[in-house]
C-alpha cells in the first residue's frame, strides 16, 4: 500500500505544492488525490478529506502503514515524516549544522512571511507585475519580507555553493518553491544569484510538471486575488 497525498488546486495551493514537489523529485511513489476548493462535484472528495483530517485543510498525507491513525495533516510534519521513513533519500542535508539551518529556514517559512503571502497569493498562471510594483513602493512590511527572503536564499547559496540551497535538492528547496512562483507571477525584484536559483528550481522536472497542470486547469479567478481589488 502506498501513500496518498490530498492536495488542492495546482494554481493556488501553495502549501500542497511543497510536499508534492518533494515526493516527485525524490521519487517517492504516491497516489494523488486532488480536492478542488471551487467545484460542486468535489463534495464527495471534501467528505473524503474530512474523513482523514478533522481540520479539513490541505495538504494531507495518508500512510496506511500507520494503522488506524494514518494521516499527517501539515506540510512541515509530512516533510519530517518522509525524511524519517526514507533516510536513504537525504531529504534533509546529511551534515548536522546544515540540517539545523535547513530546519530553521523551513520553520521560518511555515510561520512567517505573512505579508508577502497575504499580498501575493500563489497564482501560477497569472502575470501581475503591476501589483508587485505597487507593493514594492507602498508596503514596508511586504518589502521587509521580500528582503528577508532574498537575503536568506543568497546567504545560503553562498554557504553551500549551490546549485540548490543546501547543495543538493532538499526539503528546504521544496518548501520555498511556492515563493519562487510568487516572485515569477508578481515580477518581484531579486538579486541575480537569487534569480538564477529560481530558474534552476523552475527547471526541475517535478516543478515543471506541477506548473503544466496548473496552467492546464485554468483556475485563475479574479476574486481569488484580493490584492487586485485594492
Ligand atoms: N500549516 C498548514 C497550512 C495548510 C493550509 O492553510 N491549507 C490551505 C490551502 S493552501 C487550506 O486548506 N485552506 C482551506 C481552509 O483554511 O479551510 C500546512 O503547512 O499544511
Amino acid at each position: 500500500m502506498s501513500y496518498t497525498l490530498f492536495i488542492g488546486n495546482k494554481n493556488t495551493d501553495a502549501w500542497s505544492m511543497g510536499p508534492w514537489v518533494l515526493m516527485k523529485q525524490a521519487g517517492i511513489a504516491f497516489n494523488e488525490q486532488p480536492v478542488r476548493s471551487d467545484a460542486a462535484e468535489s463534495i464527495e472528495l471534501k467528505k473524503a478529506l474530512r474523513a482523514v483530517t478533522p481540520l479539513g485543510k490541505l495538504p494531507v498525507l495518508v500512510d496506511p502503514s500507520l494503522g488506524s491513525n494514518p494521516s499527517i495533516w501539515d506540510s512541515l510534519a509530512m516533510c519530517e515524516y518522509l525524511a524519517e521513513v526514507h533516510p536513504d533519500l537525504n531529504l534533509w542535508p546529511a551534515e548536522r549544522t546544515a540540517r539545523a539551518r535547513a530546519r530553521s529556514l523551513c520553520a521560518e517559512m511555515h510561520a512567517g512571511f505573512q505579508e508577502l503571502r497575504a499580498m501575493c497569493p500563489m497564482n501560477i498562471e497569472a502575470r501581475l507585475p503591476a501589483i508587485g510594483e505597487r507593493l514594492i513602493h507602498k508596503n514596508n512590511a511586504f518589502c521587509d519580507d521580500l528582503n528577508r527572503l532574498v537575503n536568506m536564499w543568497q546567504t545560503q547559496l553562498k554557504l553551500s555553493g549551490g546549485p540548490m540551497l543546501f547543495g543538493q535538492f532538499t526539503i528546504a528547496d521544496a518548501y520555498f518553491v511556492s515563493m519562487c512562483m510568487r516572485i515569477r507571477t508578481y515580477a518581484l525584484p531579486v538579486s541575480p544569484p537569487v534569480q538564477a536559483y529560481i530558474s534552476r528550481i523552475l527547471a526541475l522536472p517535478s516543478v515543471g510538471e506541477w506548473i503544466a497542470k496548473a496552467e492546464q486547469d485554468a483556475d485563475f479567478f479574479i476574486h481569488e486575488a484580493p490584492c487586485l481589488q485594492a
